[in-house]
């Protein structure tokens, strides 16, 4: 059960701004481009009690999505958090009703909300997994794996996260980097290894024949082959392969998530909080799956521990039934700016349990990775 309802509500004295710049520990290349290092937005909500933090999933770039880091911050600060009541209690439940009349911009909108409960649930001395309804205190570990220049850099790279325990791999794939790869990996591996593929859009219509061809190599899924835009597409696919449809780009809402259940668009739903505009809302395409049948996997855009921290208390709920992108932190970053990074046992992460997100942040260090920070209001 969710305890959000009895959360006491806390009063706001502003918001920081805080961009970090962050080394990836390899280049992450998907079908929409390469990742070798990440400008993050971070928005800290300021009280008189504890702070509140939030990370911001949107890209240096706006390939996965319109957003971008950039952009995020800019409407955060021009739009968003002039919305919200500074000095008068709040309660973070009432935070997505007060930014509806902008529209879209989701993965700011979740970022501001994800600080406000946290300091919320910091002052109620409640946990994020608590809140949004957790129903375990660890998950199985999938990591993703982006495209590489050869073959063999893939097949050491997958056995690299095998070893470390990974207990499922997801491929990136693109037109030219499918079939081949995906086959190397099933038969290097064997038939036991939970293996699944991400398209990032790359794929059109017509490609129907051409993925059925993956259907040999028993994934447990295909994510999001056809633009985000395209559920009707989605549909066409899903009749043509015989590999569970996944959908990540598409799925913007609990609205979106229905409408491609009933559309027969997917069989499976990667739910991340940032692209459906915060955890509340991804609660609430968590619900409407589980009503529907339809299992989630909590998917993963590259966040520090503060991020990842809430999703693993989101994966944590009881539709996800399928192993997400919850990876540990040393999988991404050399140095995390949290004190205690997220750690792969036995293939498995543990759910945080402390106040709020858990994280305590690492001031010292993320001191001396920011780039810039802005207060709002100027006090
Ligand atoms: O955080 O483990 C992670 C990354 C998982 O592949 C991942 N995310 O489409 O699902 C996805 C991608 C988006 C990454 S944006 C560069
Ligand atoms: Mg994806």
């Amino acid at each position: 059960m969710s305890r959000l309802a009895e959360l006491s509500p806390i009063v706001l004295r502003g918001f920081e701004f805080r961009r970090i710049a962050l080394p990836l520990v390899s280049p992450f290349r998907t079908s929409f481009g390469t990742e070798t290092d990440r400008d993050i937005l971070l928005v800290r909500a300021l009280t008189d009690g504890p702070d509140g933090w939030g990370e911001c999933v949107a890209g240096n770039d706006p390939l996965y999505s319109s957003e971008y880091v950039d952009a995020a911050q800019h409407v955060s600060v021009h739009h968003l958090v002039s919305r919200i009541p500074i000095g008068a209690p709040i309660h973070a439940v009432d935070v997505a009703r007060v930014l509806e009349p902008v529209k879209d911009h989701r993965m700011a909108k979740g970022a501001v909300e994800a600080a406000v409960l946290d300091a919320q649930l910091r002052a109620n001395d409640v946990s994020f997994a608590a809140a949004l309804g957790a129903v375990r205190d660890r998950v199985p570990s999938g990591v993703s794996v982006g495209i590489m220049d050869t073959i063999d850099d893939l097949v050491r790279v997958v056995g690299g996260y095998l070893d470390d325990g990974y207990v499922r791999i997801k491929l990136k794939i693109e037109p030219g980097w499918d079939i081949e790869p995906v086959g190397v990996i099933r038969r290097t591996f064997g038939d036991s290894i939970p293996l699944q593929v991400d398209a990032n859009t790359a794929y059109t219509r017509d490609d129907g024949p051409h993925l059925a061809r993956l259907d040999q190599f028993d994934l447990l899924l295909i994510e999001q082959p056809l633009p985000e835009d395209d559920v009707t597409g989605h549909a066409i696919i899903a009749k043509q392969v015989a590999t569970a449809i996944c959908l990540d780009e598409s799925i913007v809402s609990s609205r979106a998530a229905v409408d491609a259940i009933e559309r027969g668009a997917c069989r499976i739903i990667n739910i991340k909080a940032g692209r459906v505009g915060g955890y509340l809302e991804a609660v609430a395409v968590h619900d409407v799956c589980r009503e529907r049948g339809v299992p989630v996997w909590c998917g993963g855009m590259l966040e520090t521990g503060i991020g990842r921290a809430m999703n693993l208390a989101l994966a944590a709920l009881p539709n996800f039934t399928i192993t997400g992108d919850v990876s540990a932190s040393e999988r991404f970053w050399r140095r995390d700016i949290v004190t205690d990074p997220v750690r792969l046992a036995n293939g498995h992460v543990t759910v945080p349990a402390g106040s709020g997100s858990g994280v305590i942040i690492d001031h010292d260090f993320l001191d001396s990775v920011t780039t810039s920070r802005v207060v709002v209001p100027q006090g």
